[in-house]
């Protein structure tokens, strides 16, 4: 039997390293999973949601570097696929969707379900094409896959199931993808440099996910240069485990050091982040160097005297034996230090969490780090999941902490966890997840992980609120409101569904709980810890219009006769940091 074209695309796919294909079935991808059935070298996923499927494929691809397809069919199962894309482009994952489009016949006639996929795909995207001639596929395919693997983001083939299913000509499917190519600054660029490190009495180095190849370099120019070392939410994993220079991060969910360290050096390294809140940056009182292998990241977050185009890896490693060695430490010593009472700070709610009811996320997010083991994977949903992950989840040389973190969308965690629970057998997957985003997509795929028996551990902070706007409207000056809803007991819910629940009410029963739940290994578990609704975080540094808004809020409830949640507010977070 001759090949069709969805044959020559899984061929193809299957020879980029693609495991699996997430995604629901229909009308122009029928050829396409029928293609897959009898390739078996791809898995097909089944999800409830396509956004789900994608969420998955997002953290497998940016984990492993392979890329990994999603699909969905058509418009309205197509749009639902955007929102992952654009998690994909922002966190950088190589992901290959394929978007089921109308017959050839009756595209641009707007008939039922067509979607112009160029329009629509256009911010999220690398590369979008639209498959309607069978000639068309080596090129298109080989496109696809190669600037989403290299590129790393996501790419799309829009394909009319007519053209899925037609007769694919004789093409060569072979193709090579190139390893990473080095990037390095010039000479010249470089000689700045080390001119400037070296007239630096101090430097501070900041670093996000850019330093993910190059982290032993990097810290070891920290330790050669004195220099605390703090990072953005993509760079923690990275830079903060086994690192003697580690001071934290900076931003509004920050903690430790790494501010004042940022604010204080002569000379601030920015290497491979483009952390994009612009008021934690220093002005210009510290000079400040920006290394990135994108040339858009470079000056747009704050104005520099030096910017450089280089991967960190190989820039780093080219700086290490030019510059001259740091032998003062006094500086270095004295932002460890903030950072160490910082972190005692941080403990209030730790070490007193056993004994305070509601419990404290910062409780729950601190044992559960201490039971998890040393390669586990931690995913936390953007809310004040993040909070608790970046603050009391420490990393590891093998432990892995992921989120929506440059996207910031809602609801990622438990797909993301899904998504590497199948990537990585055996490990455990945990997702932190905020009731708000685990009823919007996490409970109806629920279904898929028990039908897999895949071992996802989600935890629910049930706090019956978006917290996260809360706390962002009280600091923006406003009485809250549209941010409280009501929760069922999600342990009965994932019970009935067919999962392990595991319902956890007072504080005594956290660590059992949890590590009940760890233990588990025969399939999805959902934990619903009952949570503080009032649980408040600061950032290490508040700027202030944070101090403002929060008094002229908490003024406006007292005056419109909330005088009882601001007691609340206040009252349960006396040991705030
Ligand atoms: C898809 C999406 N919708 C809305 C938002 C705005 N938003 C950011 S955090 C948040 C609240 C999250 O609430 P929840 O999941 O309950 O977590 P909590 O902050 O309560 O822990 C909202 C509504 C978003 N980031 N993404
Ligand atoms: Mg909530």
């Amino acid at each position: 039997m001759s090949k069709n074209v969805a044959d020559v695309l899984c061929e193809m796919l299957a020879k980029a390293g693609v495991k699996r294909c997430y995604g629901i079935v229909g009308d122009a991808l029928n050829p396409v999973v029928d293609a897959l059935r009898r390739n078996g070298t791809i898995e097909f996923v089944a999800v409830r949601h396509e956004e789900y499927g994608v969420f998955a494929a997002v953290a497998e691809a940016y984990f492993t570097g392979n890329p990994v397809v999603v699909c969905g069919t058509s418009g309205p199962g197509v749009v639902h696929l955007f929102n992952g894309l654009m998690d994909a482009r922002k966190e950088r994952a190589p992901i290959i969707a394929i978007a089921g489009d109308v017959e050839s016949s009756i595209l641009d006639t707007s008939a039922l379900e067509e979607l112009n996929p160029y329009k629509f795909f256009d911010a999220a995207s690398l590369y979008t094409a639209r498959l309607v001639n069978p000639e068309q596929a080596r090129a298109v395919i080989n496109t696809a896959i190669l600037t989403a693997v290299l590129e790393k983001g996501p790419t799309v083939i829009a394909i009319p199931g007519d053209i899925a299913a037609a007769d694919a000509p004789d093409q060569p499917t072979d193709f090579t993808i190139a390893a990473p190519a080095i990037l390095r600054p010039s000479d010249t660029d470089l000689g700045k440099l080390v001119t400037m490190i070296d007239e630096a009495k101090t430097v501070a180095i900041f670093g996000g996910d850019g330093c993910r190849e190059g982290r032993d370099e990097v810290v070891e120019l920290a330790c050669k240069l004195k220099a605390p070392v703090g990072y953005a939410f993509r760079g923690k994993q990275w830079l903060e485990h086994d690192n003697p220079n580690a001071v934290g991060m900076t931003g509004l969910i920050g903690y430790g050091g790494a501010y004042n360290a940022l604010h204080e050096a002569d000379l601030l390294l920015m290497l491979g982040t483009d952390f994009p809140f612009s008021e934690f940056l220093p002005g210009p009182s510290v000079k400040k160097v920006q290394i990135d292998k994108n040339p858009k990241h470079i000056g747009r977050r704050t104005a520099l005297d030096l910017g450089l185009v280089g991967d960190i890896k190989s820039t780093v490693s080219a700086l290490l034996p030019a510059v001259c060695e740091k032998t003062d430490g006094e500086f270095l010593a004295r932002q460890l230090a903030h950072t160490e009472s910082f972190h005692k700070q941080l403990q209030h709610y730790v070490e007193n969490g056993p004994a305070i009811k509601p419990i404290r996320p910062e409780f729950l997010a601190a044992t559960l780090s201490e039971l998890a083991s040393d390669d586990a994977m931690f995913f936390a949903d953007t809310g004040t999941a993040c909070i608790w992950l970046a603050r009391h989840i420490f990393g590891g040389k093998n432990r892995r902490l992921f989120g929506s973190f440059s996207w910031a969308s809602m609801a990622n965690a438990a797909p993301n966890a899904f998504g590497c629970a199948l990537a990585y057998p055996g490990r455990q997957c945990i997702a932190l997840c905020g009731d708000g985003g685990f009823t919007m997509l996490g409970m109806g795929d629920l279904l898929t992980q028990i039908e897999r028996r895949t071992p996802v551990v989600q935890v629910i902070l049930n706090n019956e609120k978006y917290d996260f706007v809360h706390i962002e409207q009280q600091e923006a000056g406003f009485i809250p409101s549209g941010v409280e809803f009501k929760n069922p007991n999600f342990a009965k819910v994932a019970e009935a569904m067919g999962a392990k629940g595991i319902r956890i009410e007072d504080p005594q029963d956290v660590r059992e709980g949890l590590a009940e739940a760890l233990a588990y290994k025969d399939g999805p578990v959902v934990v619903d810890a009952v949570v503080d609704p009032f649980a408040l975080a600061m950032p290490s540094h508040s700027p202030f219009h944070t101090v403002k808004g929060f008094t002229l809020s908490f003024a406006k409830q007292v005056l419109s006769g909330r005088v009882d949640t601001v007691i609340k507010e206040i009252g349960r977070n006396v040991g705030i940091v």
